[in-house]
């Protein structure tokens, strides 16, 4: 069974963090209504969809992503870069305990699930502003007794690695050349994303459907046109606090 852990919009999502984004107002009860209908999404694809129980002071903790990378042997509960996320996480890793050994990214070093992105045995992990060497660095540790090998990508231009870049196929990733540096991707087929859409690289892979935010369609259709079958999610006040699809969920195989 496939478990999706999601945690509800706060009411204080205003506050959230941005960093590459300009503030915009967000319009909180349609962000509540296109949550709800992503989870009803997750569970028409056979997920098992369980809260975490909400944390309405934190503005960010819908993007519950950031707080743990779960693997199939272990789960690495994170310590998020922005220092107004990191009370998220407790509660995240006391829910994951039904189900994994849990361990920790301790200070000094910074990790946010958005930036591990999982392909096989290979965990690509971005260097961005949010996650630093000492957090990559305690991330090897944890996975390399299960033959996970970490590799740092660099990135520019955008808030994670997996904000430009993520898996629609075993061998296939989808991704903004302009944000992501694809030199680590060698062995993988890469398809662009339309070049108006730069967000459209976050695809949230459920076997074999691939989320894609609706308002990316120009690149839903090169997706849909490689024969793999798209769905799309309809994200428009999320993505105004720098979120995709991807952030709403932590997938634990259970
Ligand atoms: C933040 O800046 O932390 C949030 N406003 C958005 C986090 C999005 N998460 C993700 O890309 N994994």
């Amino acid at each position: 069974m496939r478990v999706a852990l999601t945690r509800a919009v706060s009411p204080a999502i205003a506050h959230c963090e941005l960093t590459h984004l300009a503030r915009e107002s967000i319009d909180v009860a349609r962000a509540i209504a296109q949550h709800t209908a992503y989870e009803q999404t997750l569970q028409d694809l056979g997920c098992q969809v369980l809260r975490v129980p909400p944390a309405p002071d934190l503005p960010d903790a819908v993007f519950i992503e950031d707080t743990a990378v779960v693997l199939d042997e272990v789960a690495i509960a994170t310590r998020p870069g922005a220092a107004s996320r990191r009370a998220e996480v407790d509660a995240v890793a006391e829910a994951i305990r039904a189900w994994r050994q849990v361990v920790r990214i301790e200070a000094p070093g910074t990790l946010d699930g958005g930036d591990v992105l999982r392909a096989g045995r290979t965990l690509f992990v971005g260097m961005s502003d949010r996650t630093n060497a000492d957090g990559i660095e305690q991330l090897r540790p944890h996975v390399a007794p299960f033959g996970y090998q970490v590799v740092p990508v660099s990135l520019t231009g955008c808030l994670h690695l997996k904000t430009g870049v993520t898996a629609i196929a075993p061998d296939t990733l989808l991704i903004n050349r302009r944000w992501i540096d694809a030199t680590a991707f060698g062995d993988f087929t890469l398809v662009d994303i339309d070049p108006d859409e730069p967000f459209a690289a976050n695809a949230l892979r459920i076997g074999d459907v691939v989320l894609l935010d609706a308002a990316h369609e120009r690149t839903a259709a090169r997706v849909a046109a490689l024969g793999l079958h798209v769905q799309l999610v309809d994200n428009s006040e999320l993505a105004r606090a720098e979120g995709g699809l991807t952030c709403c969920c932590v997938l634990v195989e259970s």
